[in-house]
């Protein structure tokens, strides 16, 4: 295939709650839209950047000027044979992860629509996991209570796992209290994002009575050296996030026992068939996967639970439904919580779903369409001049 032509849209949804994290607060989600359009088909994906550089270095504005000035070159006005091949023409692209990711998975909405087949069938999924166990990640609350009262809401709606943002100060406590409302039985883990060092390995040790299901990435966002330390100090498996930022990261973390559960973020990695990879290395290795999230609309989500079909996602992920998100997703039907805490992977061509146009349009606050100007034979930029951002 050869692109025709890519949007993008950049939409702002107001969250239902606020959502806080070692990070701060947020109270909108904001995300570029891309859609690849070929042949009279299109392909969807979005980037899962944000306004600032606190997840990750990348931003709304460094992906704008990473496709803009590097990668889209690299793939516009090729003729592409696989899905498989595009993070391969950006590979000269240093980092930029979660720019690349978003135009790979575009693409791979593309291929799957073209050959009339669920994205998770080209993704190697398996035929079992059209269901999807998935938990629910809670924002640090204002007090223990009130972490108590949000969480039992969300069992009461059937998610299988609860994950609770921490960070010095707002941790033991909350999760004690948490633990003791909801029993032994119920699934709990913690992540941190990033918000201890490794002299708080005392106060991280009083985490294992707790019997947390894991604690996810504890210490700096590109450290697996002191993560192994913390490893082998606490009861309560470590899990990576932010520092698994490639299937070599996976690999690493694995042989040097830095991590005994790996969180996928399609984005993060850069694509699917880099995901696909971090999961394959992960299953050999026996370690479970699964798939995280950020916030993402339908269409980010629908990507995540294609994913999520590949056989080592074994414990439930961050792909809650739309209503915990949202009072409105950007696509129509949302994604809804089935009784029995899961989500079921759509079952139409490629991803399955599409942005609603009317609520596109509600949301969108900037759209440029980029148009391949197909005389063009290498140099230079290779589409029409964007409307300036
Ligand atoms: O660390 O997993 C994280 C959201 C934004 C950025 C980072 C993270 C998260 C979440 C939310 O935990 C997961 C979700 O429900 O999408
Ligand atoms: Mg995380």
């Amino acid at each position: 295939m050869r692109i025709d032509a890519v949007d993008l849209d950049f939409v702002q949804i107001p969250l239902k709650a606020p959502f806080e994290t070692s990070f701060g607060i947020e109270t909108v989600k904001s995300a570029w839209l891309v859609t690849v359009t070929s042949e009279g088909l299109r392909g969807y994906a979005e980037c899962v950047a944000d306004v600032q550089p606190l997840y990750s270095e990348e931003t709304h504005a460094s992906v704008y000027f990473a496709w803009k000035n590097a990668l889209l070159p690299r793939v516009l006005a090729q003729d592409i044979a696989s899905p498989e091949v595009v993070i391969q023409l950006m590979d000269p692209v240093r980092g930029n992860r979660m720019a690349k990711a978003a135009v790979e998975m575009a693409i791979w909405d593309w291929f799957a629509k073209s050959q009339g087949k669920p994205l998770w069938e080209l993704l190697g999924g398996d035929p079992s996991r059209m269901r999807i166990p998935v938990g629910v990640s809670i924002g640090i609350q204002p007090s223990p209570s009130a972490l108590v009262e949000v969480a039992e809401q969300y069992l009461a709606q059937g998610y299988r796992r609860l994950k609770v943002k921490i960070k010095p100060g707002s941790d033991i406590g909350p999760l004690t209290a948490l633990r003791r409302a909801v029993g032994p039985q119920a699934a709990i883990m913690a992540d941190a994002n990033s918000a201890y060092r490794l002299s708080d390995i005392d106060r991280l040790r009083e985490l294992d009575p707790l019997d947390l299901m894991m604690l996810e990435q504890p210490l700096a966002e590109d450290d697996l050296v002191d993560h192994r330390v913390l490893a082998q100090a606490l009861r309560t498996p470590i899990c990576l996030d932010e520092a698994i930022r490639s299937d070599d990261d996976a690999r690493k973390a694995i042989e040097l026992g830095s991590c005994r559960i790996i969180n996928v973020k399609v984005g993060r990695v850069g694509g699917h068939a880099r995901a696909r990879r971090v999961h394959d290395i992960a299953a050999a290795a026996g370690v479970p996967v699964w798939c995280g999230g950020m916030l993402e609309t339908g269409i980010g989500r629908a990507h995540n639970l294609h994913m999520s079909t590949l056989l080592d996602f074994r414990l439930p992920g961050d792909t809650s439904a739309s209503d915990r998100y949202f009072e409105q997703d950007i696509i129509d039907p949302p994604f809804r919580l089935n009784p029995d805490g899961t989500l079921t992977v759509p079952s139409g061509p490629g991803i399955g779903v599409e942005p609603d146009g009317d609520r596109l349009q509600r949301f969108s606050s900037h759209h440029e369409t980029w148009h391949v100007q197909k005389q063009w034979q290498g140099g230079g930029v290779p589409y029409g001049s964007p409307t300036s951002f």
